[in-house]
C-alpha cells in the first residue's frame, strides 16, 4: 500500500468512526438536557426525493441541508418553514389523517439555541424513531439507527454553528422482509419520532453508563461497573450510597472500565415495598444521580424466587398504545394511565409486549413495585438465515439491556415472540441467549413459544425451552380452536424442570355487544374463554404466572372485519374508549383472590 493509500484509509476511517458513533448512554433523563420535544416542521417524502437524486444516487445536497433560494431565480423545491408541523414525541399516524396509513419517509426538522461553553460536550439523544433514522445536524449527518423501539445518541459537538442550530431527521417506518419485526405483525406500524428527544451537555469526561445491582444470587454484595467517556484517563470515580453508608473510590482497569464488588445489606426492592436507594456518581467534573433497587430474582426447579421467595405473577400483556390519545404511547401521562388500570385489575406483573416499551413506564412501575418482562421483536417469522436480520436483532437487544439494566423491577429478558421450529431458529435465538446472559448476567431469559398438542394434552415440548431460563407459552383455546369449554378438559404436560408462564390467552369482544357466551365478539364470550382458562391454568403445578393477552384493544391492519374490530384487535379487557368488558372483573376478582407469595401450595 502506498503511503497516500494509507493515508486516505486512515482519513475514511476516522470519518466513519467519528460520524455516526453510538454512545450507550444511562439514565438521560436526570442530566442537563435541552428538550427538543413540542413542534417540529415535516415534509412527507413518500419516493425519497430528499434523500436521492433522479438516478436513485444519495443526494449530497438532500433536504437536509434545509436550503433557502438565494436569489428570484434560484430553484428549491421544498422548504420546512412553510410544511406541515407534528408534535414531538408522538406518532404520525394519529396527528394526521393523510399519515394514517402512511409507510415511507418523512423528513423531521427542529431549531434550537444552545449557549456553547467551552469545555463542555454536546449529544443528542433520541428515546425511539421508527423504524430507521438518519440524522443531521447543520446540513451534516452525524449518524443513523435502525430498529424502533430503543433509543441512541450520538455526539454532535463538531457540528454546532454557534448560538443557532437544526436538526434533521429522515425517518422512514416501511417494513422490511429482513427487519426486525419483519412485514408480518399484528400491531399499529406507527412511524415517527414517538419518544423524548433531547440535547444532553456533559463536561469533557462524563459518566456514560454504570452496571450497578446484587450480584448474581447474592443479597449482600453490590457489584457492577461504571464507564466513562472521554480522554481523562487516570482520574478516579466516586460511588456512593449514603444510606447504606457506601462510600467507595474506585479505580479504572486496563479497559478503562471501574470495576466494584462490595459488601453491604440493602433493604431488599419488591413488589410490596419497592424501595429505591439514592446513588451519586462523581467522574472528574461529570455528576449522576439514580435510584437503584436491590432485588434476587432466580429459579429453582419450576419455581421463580424473588428475594429467595416463590412468587406468582399475576400479569397482563400491554402493547405500547396511550389510553389518552389512542396512538402510540409516548409521555408519562401515558404511562400513569395505563399503570392505574395494571394496578385495578390487582396485577403485580406487566409483560410488555413485542417490543421495548419507554423508559417512562418501566420507571414508573419500578416505583410502584410491579414486575417486568421486557422483549425483542423478534416476531413470528424473521429471515433466520440473514445475518443483517441477526446483527439487527442482536443490537436491539443490546439496546433494550443496556438502557434498563438497571431496573429492579425487569425480570424477564424475552428474546422472541410464537417463531417456528427450526435448527436456524435455534441457532439465531441461542446467538441472542447467549448475548443477553453475557451482558446481563442478574436477570431471567425467556421467550413465548408455542406448544404441541395431542388428544386433551398441551405439551411444551419446544426445543428452545433447554435454554430458557423461564418457559413462556401462547395458547388460545377456545378462540383460535375449540370451544372455550374444552380448556376444562386439558392436562399440561412440560418436558422441563423449569417454570411456566403462560405468557398468551384470550379472545376477542366488542364492548357493549352483549349476547349469549356462545355468541363471538360479545363480551359473554370472551368472558367465558376467561373463566375457562383459569379453570385450567390453575391445575397446573407448574405454572408461575400468565399474562392474559391484552389490557386494552390494540390497533391492528390484520383486523379488518366491519362494525367489530374496524383495524382494532379486540381481545383487549379495556375498549380504546376506557370502558372494561366482563372478563376484566373476572381476572380483578381471580388475582384478587390468589396469593402472590407461596408456600409451593401453588397459590390458592
Ligand atoms: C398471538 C401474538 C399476538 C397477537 C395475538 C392475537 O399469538 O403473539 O401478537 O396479537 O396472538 O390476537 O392473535
Amino acid at each position: 500500500m502506498t503511503m497516500l493509500n494509507f493515508k486516505l484509509l486512515l482519513l475514511w476511517f476516522c470519518t466513519i468512526s467519528l460520524s455516526g458513533q453510538q454512545i450507550h448512554l444511562q439514565n438521560v433523563h436526570n442530566r442537563n438536557i435541552i428538550s427538543l420535544n413540542g413542534y417540529w416542521k415535516i415534509i412527507i417524502d413518500p419516493y425519497e426525493n430528499g434523500f436521492y437524486d433522479y438516478r436513485y444516487q444519495e443526494n449530497p445536497n438532500g433536504y437536509f441541508k434545509n436550503k433557502k433560494p438565494a436569489s428570484e431565480s434560484d430553484l428549491v423545491e421544498y422548504d420546512f418553514d412553510r410544511s406541515d408541523s407534528l408534535y414531538v414525541p408522538r406518532d404520525w399516524n394519529t396527528q394526521n389523517e393523510k399519515l394514517f396509513m402512511y409507510e415511507g419517509t418523512v423528513w423531521y426538522k427542529k431549531s434550537f439555541d444552545l449557549k456553547i461553553s467551552e469545555g463542555k460536550r454536546y449529544l443528542i439523544n433520541f428515546g425511539a424513531v421508527n423504524y430507521n433514522a438518519v440524522v443531521y445536524v447543520n446540513g451534516d449527518k452525524i449518524g443513523e439507527h435502525t430498529g424502533g423501539f430503543t433509543q441512541f445518541t450520538f455526539e454532535i459537538t463538531k457540528y454546532l454553528k454557534g448560538e443557532k442550530n437544526f436538526v434533521v431527521v429522515k425517518v422512514d417506518n416501511k417494513r422490511l422482509r429482513e427487519g426486525v419485526p419483519t412485514l408480518n405483525t399484528d400491531w399499529w406500524n406507527y412511524g415517527g419520532i414517538t419518544r423524548d428527544v433531547s440535547v444532553i451537555i456533559v463536561p469533557e469526561t462524563f459518566v456514560q453508563d454504570y452496571f450497578i445491582q446484587l450480584a448474581e444470587n447474592e443479597s449482600n454484595t453490590i457489584k457492577g461497573w461504571i464507564k466513562l467517556n472521554g480522554n481523562n484517563t487516570g482520574i478516579p470515580v466516586k460511588l456512593s450510597i449514603p444510606e447504606i453508608n457506601l462510600n467507595e473510590t474506585l479505580t479504572e482497569n486496563d479497559n478503562g472500565i471501574f470495576n466494584f464488588e462490595f459488601n453491604a445489606n440493602p433493604k431488599l426492592w419488591d413488589t410490596e415495598n419497592p424501595y429505591l436507594y439514592k446513588v451519586k456518581i462523581i467522574g472528574g467534573q461529570d455528576t449522576t444521580t439514580d435510584r437503584i433497587g436491590f432485588r434476587n430474582i432466580e429459579t429453582e426447579g419450576s419455581t421463580i424466587l424473588l428475594n429467595g421467595k416463590p412468587v406468582f405473577l399475576k400479569g397482563i400483556s400491554s402493547h405500547e398504545e396511550s389510553p389518552i390519545t389512542n396512538g402510540r404511547a409516548a409521555t408519562e401521562d401515558d404511562a400513569l394511565a395505563v399503570l392505574e388500570v395494571v394496578k385495578e385489575l390487582g396485577c403485580n406483573y406487566i409483560r410488555l409486549a413485542h417490543y421495548p416499551h419507554n423508559e417512562n413506564i418501566i420507571r414508573a412501575a419500578e416505583k410502584s413495585g410491579i414486575l417486568i418482562w421486557s422483549e425483542i421483536p423478534v416476531y413470528w417469522t424473521i429471515l433466520w438465515n440473514n445475518s443483517q436480520t441477526y446483527s439487527n436483532a442482536e443490537n436491539q437487544l443490546t439496546e433494550m439491556i443496556s438502557r434498563d439494566k438497571n431496573r429492579a423491577n425487569v425480570i424477564i429478558w424475552s428474546v422472541a415472540n410464537e417463531t417456528p421450529r427450526s435448527d436456524s431458529r435455534l441457532k439465531f435465538l441461542r446467538g441472542l441467549i447467549d448475548k443477553a446472559r453475557a451482558l446481563d448476567p442478574t436477570r431471567l431469559i425467556s421467550a413465548a413459544t408455542e406448544l404441541s398438542y395431542d388428544e386433551n394434552k398441551m405439551i411444551i415440548d419446544d426445543p428452545l425451552c433447554e435454554i430458557l431460563d423461564i418457559i413462556g407459552a401462547n395458547e388460545y383455546l377456545g378462540w383460535y380452536g375449540g370451544k372455550p369449554e374444552d380448556a376444562q378438559k386439558i392436562s399440561w404436560v412440560s418436558k422441563f424442570n423449569k417454570p411456566l408462564i403462560i405468557s398468551e390467552f384470550g379472545g376477542g369482544a366488542l364492548y357493549g355487544f352483549h349476547a349469549d357466551k356462545n355468541t363471538r365478539w360479545s363480551e359473554e364470550y370472551q368472558e367465558n374463554v376467561y373463566i375457562n382458562q383459569l379453570i385450567m391454568l390453575d391445575k397446573i403445578p407448574f405454572l408461575q404466572g400468565m399474562s392474559p393477552w391484552i389490557l386494552m384493544d390494540f390497533r391492528s391492519p390484520r383486523r379488518p372485519l366491519p362494525g367489530i374490530q374496524d383495524f382494532w384487535n379486540r381481545k383487549g379487557l379495556v375498549s380504546p374508549e376506557g370502558n372494561k368488558k366482563k372478563a376484566f372483573y373476572i381476572l380483578e376478582q381471580y388475582y384478587k383472590s390468589k396469593k402472590t407469595w407461596r408456600n409451593n401450595d401453588f397459590g390458592n
